[in-house]
């Protein structure tokens, strides 16, 4: 009894120091079946003293993953790929429709809401975070639920 207690506070007190990096709210995007891509979002918090960037990321559901962001060009939105995704120390940064966002390409199924997927995500500081059930939501296009 007293040994189990002592393993679960270890234990938690194991995954407090490793937790530099924290993934809130993450979800994908569900695409119907002629759409050959989708993307995912979160909230990265970074809980250390030090800027830490994602730096890559894959995913069980697609052939290929890049980090993207929106622009504005010539009066329209387009989305572009980026090297990096910068987390400043004790901060958040969110990905969200619109704006930063993890770009699965190459969908190997279609993602209904209610699918889960596995995505890995790397980091600068050598840490890599698998969430492994990340749930698929329908978004409207330009819309952010909340
Ligand atoms: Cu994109």
């Amino acid at each position: 009894m007293f040994q189990k207690i002592i393993l679960a506070l270890s234990f938690c007190m194991l995954s407090l120091f490793a937790a530099s990096i924290e993934i809130k709210d993450s979800y994908v995007r569900a695409v119907p079946p002629s759409l050959p891509n989708s993307a995912s979002f979160m909230r990265i918090l970074n809980n250390s003293d030090n800027t830490v960037q994602l730096v890559a990321a894959n995913s069980d559901a697609a052939l290929h993953v890049e980090l993207h962001e929106h622009i504005m060009e010539n009066g329209m939105m387009k989305m572009q790929q980026i090297s990096h995704i910068a987390i400043a120390p004790h901060s958040e940064t969110i990905l969200q429709p619109g704006g930063l966002h993890v770009m699965l390409l190459g969908l190997k199924k279609p993602l209904k809401a209610g699918d889960m997927v596995t995505i890995e995500l790397i980091f600068s500081n050598n840490e890599t975070i698998t969430l492994h059930e990340v749930p698929v939501k329908s978004v409207m296009m330009g819309m952010q639920k909340k």
